[in-house]
């Protein structure tokens, strides 16, 4: 049987890391792309040059052209800029958006059967325009976002009640950042949700909202200490989960930037929410009830990124 073919688009520290991991965990052949000549191929030998070490058969190569993807059963994208220190990921907006036009055109031509999983930022809106420039069905187009947030939340979590990262669950919804919606009565440890934690006086309400604080700046403590550019250790292997998930028909339940079309009251965006992620791409999307205050959160949320994919519609008509 063939190996499958996962497609990096952009082979900087995110897309060297998901070639390392899908390496590691032989998801399959493994193709980087990058403007940047030489250094794909620079990137896929030297970690070739790993896998005799690690024991793993995954062909590696590196290329400047689309033809290299053809065919591919995934396609991971984190090319365009990160931030830096002081910047929001919305002042990526303008310069990611025409990476994403010509990202979107080589995906088309080349690799159209493909499950594509978006990371570049504002991850939102840029999924969304993603989605429309490839033209693939929405169900093979998705961001990652929501399996990186609630992995930085499970892991607060578990140091602050010294208890395994492996026993603390999280749920978060909503846009990537600042909006995100941590649902608290849905995160658990072993099954018990947090709002009873607090109830039986693992830690005080005012501890918890720090940590749920520290999550959705989790993004910006990592860029303040690195300087010269944002994570990509957590981020590559959140997206890694997903490609995995699909192509082995996991059938997973993930949090996702997901297209709506109708769920939740909305239409034609992408936002985080629940989703099984298996063979068919996204299988289905999780509608939970929201109460007053998750809500109000998941508006803001909503809000947030329709700002941002209408700034694309006024960069980029075509998108209107
Ligand atoms: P970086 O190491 O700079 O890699 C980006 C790569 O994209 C570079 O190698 C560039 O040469 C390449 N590139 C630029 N333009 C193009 C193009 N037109 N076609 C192909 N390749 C191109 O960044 P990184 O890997 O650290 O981050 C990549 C993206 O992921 C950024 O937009 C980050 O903001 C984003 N990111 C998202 C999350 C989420 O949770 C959503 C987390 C961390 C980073």
């Amino acid at each position: 049987m063939a190996r499958n073919k996962i497609a990096l688009i952009g082979s900087g520290q995110i897309g060297g890391t998901l070639a390392h991991l899908a390496g590691l965990k032989e998801l399959g052949d493994i193709v980087l792309f990058d403007i940047a000549e030489g250094m794909p191929q620079g990137k896929a030998l030297d970690l070739a040059e790993s896998s005799p070490v690690d024991g793993f058969d995954s062909g590696l190569s590196g290329t400047n052209t689309y033809e290299g993807i053809a065919g591919s059963d995934v396609v991971i994208v984190t090319a365009g800029v990160p931030r830096k220190p002081g910047m929001s990921r919305d002042d990526l907006l303008e310069i990611n958006l025409k990476v994403m036009e010509q990202v979107g055109a080589g995906i088309k031509k080349y690799a159209p059967d493909a499950f594509v999983i978006c990371i570049t930022n504002p991850l939102d809106a840029m999924v969304w325009a993603l989605q429309k420039f490839s033209g693939l069905p929405a169900n093979k187009v998705v961001g990652m976002a929501g399996v990186l947030d609630s992995s930085r939340f499970r892991y607060f979590l578990a140091e602050e009640f010294k208890v395994s990262v492996e026993d603390v669950t999280a749920f978060v919804l909503g846009g990537h950042g600042d909006t995100m919606v941590p649902l608290t009565r849905y995160s658990t440890v072993a099954g018990v949700p947090l709002t009873d934690l607090v109830k039986m006086g693992w830690l005080t309400a005012e501890r918890l909202e720090e940590i749920v604080q520290r999550t959705r700046d989790g993004g910006a403590e990592i860029v303040g200490l690195l300087k010269t550019g944002s994570a990509f250790y957590a981020p590559a292997a959140s997206a890694i989960a997903m490609a995995e998930s699909y192509l082995k028909d996991k059938k997973r339940v993930l949090p996702c930037a997901a297209y709506l079309d109708g769920q939740y009251g909305q239409k034609d965006m992408y936002l985080g929410v629940p989703t099984v992620i298996g063979e068919n791409g996204i299988e289905r999307i999780i509608e939970i009830d929201l109460n007053s205050d998750e809500k109000a959160m998941f508006d803001k949320s909503v809000a947030s990124v329709n700002g941002l994919v209408d700034a694309c519609k006024k960069i980029q008509p075509a998108l209107a």
